[in-house]
């Protein structure tokens, strides 16, 4: 009885979005979001399939689903999506600067948002481990991932779990833009 009311608060209190975050092994989308969840940088191990976790955030409460991204893992990504992902996230290690890595992190990236059940997705793009030397700038970034060839509204933030630099940024504009996107389209009544 108390959870169910526990529960129907929540629901009341918060407006819920499913959040898929994806990104080539490495990135740093464990520890971004037990980071998130925890307020710590926790030890990660390698992600097997996925983690989920709910993040509550201002008026919002993100359900993240974490999802391997391992070897050749990432062709199955679209599996989770379900017809329900309005938030994506995309990881990428700043400092993996390869023509290689940043071409395969592209294709990625944009193998994904093409599909069409995503058209009407946000998606933030996290440059992971700004913290380290080397780490590529935020145009950097966006100039290797073809940002500007994204159909979808996009944000790029420098993000660092040594740091927290970009961590609660990320958050912000993810929250907000959701809540924007579901008022333009149902009403405004929903998000505060
Ligand atoms: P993944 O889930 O995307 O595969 P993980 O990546 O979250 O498992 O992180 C991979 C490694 O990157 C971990 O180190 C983790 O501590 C590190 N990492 C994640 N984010 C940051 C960051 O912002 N800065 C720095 N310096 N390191 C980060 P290990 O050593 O366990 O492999
Ligand atoms: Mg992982």
């Amino acid at each position: 009885m108390g959870a169910n009311l526990g529960r129907l608060y929540n629901r009341m209190r918060y407006s819920s979005f499913r959040v898929m975050m994806i990104g080539l092994a490495g990135a740093g989308k464990t520890t971004i979001l037990y980071k998130w969840k925890t307020g710590e940088a926790l030890e990660t191990i390698s992600t097997i399939g996925f983690n989920v976790e709910t993040i509550y955030h201002k008026s919002v409460a993100l359900t993240i689903w974490d999802i391997n991204g391992q070897g050749e893992f990432y062709r199955m990504w679209h599996q989770y999506i379900d017809n329900d992902a309005p938030g994506i996230v995309f990881v990428i290690d700043s400092t993996e600067t390869t023509p290689e890595s940043v071409a395969k992190s592209c294709t990625a990236l944009h193998d994904f948002m093409n599909m069409e059940s995503l058209k009407d997705s946000v998606v933030l793009i996290m440059a992971n481990k700004s913290d380290l030397p080397g780490a590529m700038s935020k145009d950097q970034v966006a100039e290797n991932l073809k940002l500007k060839e994204l159909k979808q509204p996009w944000r790029i933030h420098r993000t660092s779990v040594a740091t927290n630099e970009g961590l609660e940024e990320s958050l912000d504009w993810l929250g907000d833009e959701l809540c924007a996107k579901r008022s333009s389209r149902y009403g405004s009544y929903l998000c505060s």
